[in-house]
């Protein structure tokens, strides 16, 4: 079977995040990819307008990427990665750490983002209890982060759909407030200029429970998932203090903002600082092939690298940790990336994304238009009663008309892959300029 068609092709296939009734009665399907675009199973052609998820940095369909895996597959399809190791799993590790700033200069390989924010909340509570502070167990996070969807994910995270209806989560997690402000905000070019102070909530809550009880902070810099939320100017440095006041870790989940989103490798050296520990998934291979990676600070891995050799030093690890197919894929990716500049190239797209993004202003029901590096968010008015439904019709039409966007509630998320081209944003701003006019 190529093309799915009738009700009962779909059925037995739960979908992720997705509502299923809604989709199998009218479905939405993908058959190729390459570049800047997707086909349908019927040959339309579809602009990407997301990176397929926020992962293809490098456009689709790159021969380099798929020689390399095939290459790994035919020579050594898999190995375990516990006691053994193979080659380009310490090749890629060697690379990475060049692109990762100050001395995050150890990396541990997991398959996704949620494995990736699990594996650091673990490294920092075990990082604590090695050093004799067993005490520092509890974790910050922050509204309306995502943090994927492991346990230990959705519990720092705060986006409330993730979290109801799944139990108590992990106890001892508290939430900083999110940097969302459409009254002091809306508009903003870049990061906004008012809201640095909200980091000093992190205050309020060390003064709740005590320094010697937390062990870690995370946020995103530049959160995805819940539309596109921006730091204000300051904010992240303001965290970065007050952890380093009370000995803290801070952890910048960058899923998203790593490899280029924002115009650097990685979103720590957008915003100049250095957090203790870095999760990186989705660009790290271009979404070919699943791959999370944390990145820790030399303190961090020389913690744990006492007591006697023969002992393993952390009880952690994936089957699929540092899958050779995967690693393949992400050397090939990395070279790419260095070859075509486009771990920066964010940076030189990023006024005409600005200027683009930003002549949706005035257009009705946008209440909100954010952007940095190659990345914005449109929030358009919810419709009273019925939140999202604005923004979902206007994704459905989208994709009927060739562009496709991402969604959460009524905020439209664009994130093109890092190769976009000036025409392909003119298509895309001109594309949903239009549906936004003409939707109610
Ligand atoms: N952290 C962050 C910051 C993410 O954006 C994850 C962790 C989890 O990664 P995995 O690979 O386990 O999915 C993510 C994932 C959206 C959307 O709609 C975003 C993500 C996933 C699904 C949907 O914006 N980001």
């Amino acid at each position: 079977m190529t093309t799915p068609i009738s009700a009962s092709d779909l059925d037995a296939f739960w979908m992720p995040f997705t509502a299923n009734r809604q989709f199998k009665a009218q479905p939405r399907l993908l058959a190729r990819a390459e570049g800047m675009h997707y086909w349908t199973p019927d040959g339309r052609q579809v602009l990407d307008g997301v990176a397929g998820l926020w992962c293809v940095n490098a456009g689709h369909g790159r021969r380099e990427i798929t020689e390399a895996v095939t290459r790994q597959l035919s020579q050594m399809d898999y190995a375990p990665p516990f006691q053994m190791g193979h080659p380009p799993a310490f090749e890629l590790a060697t690379r990475l750490v060049k692109l990762t700033p100050g001395d995050l200069d150890h990396v541990f390989f997991a398959n996704s983002g949620s494995e990736a924010v699990d594996t650091a909340l673990k490294i920092a509570i075990a990082y604590h209890r090695v050093r004799g502070d067993a005490s520092r167990q509890r974790l910050i996070g922050r509204e309306k982060g995502y943090h994927g969807v492991g346990f230990g994910g959705i519990s720092v995270g705060g986006m409330v759909n993730n979290r109801k209806t799944f139990g108590a989560m992990l106890p001892g997690v508290d939430h900083l407030p999110h940097t969302l402000n459409l009254e002091h905000n809306a508009f903003s070019r870049g990061v906004p200029e008012w809201g640095a102070h909200l980091a000093d909530d992190l205050e309020r809550i060390v003064a709740l429970h005590d320094a010697s009880t937390i062990a870690a902070v995370i946020v995103e810099p530049v959160s995805g998932s819940a539309g596109v939320i921006l730091p204000p100017k300051g904010y992240l440095q303001r965290l970065r203090s007050i952890c380093d006041k009370h000995g803290i870790l801070l952890i910048f989940d960058e899923v998203i903002t790593g490899f280029g989103r924002l115009g650097q490798p990685f979103g720590a050296q957008y915003f100049d600082v250095l957090p203790d520990m870095i999760t990186a998934a989705k660009g790290l291979t271009n979404g070919a092939i699943p791959m999370g990676a944390v990145f820790v600070r030399k303190h961090i891995y020389d913690a744990f690298m006492k007591g006697p050799e023969n002992a393993v030093e952390l009880f952690h690890g994936y089957t699929y940790s540092a899958h050779p197919v995967a690693c393949a894929a992400a050397l090939a990716t990395q070279d790419i990336y260095a070859r075509e500049g486009l771990l920066t190239r964010a940076s030189e797209m990023a006024t005409i994304w600005e200027n683009a993004v930003h002549s949706l202003r005035g257009l009705p029901h946008v209440i909100d238009v954010r952007n940095i590096g190659l990345v914005a968010g449109i929030e358009l008015e919810s419709r009273p009663g019925a939140v999202g439904a604005r923004a979902y019709e206007i994704f459905v039409k989208a994709f009927e008309q060739g562009l496709l966007v991402r969604l959460s509630a009524d905020v439209i998320a664009l994130s093109p892959p890092l190769i976009v081209e000036s025409r392909h944003i003119d298509e895309m701003i001109t594309k949903l300029g239009s549906l936004i006019k003409s939707t109610n």
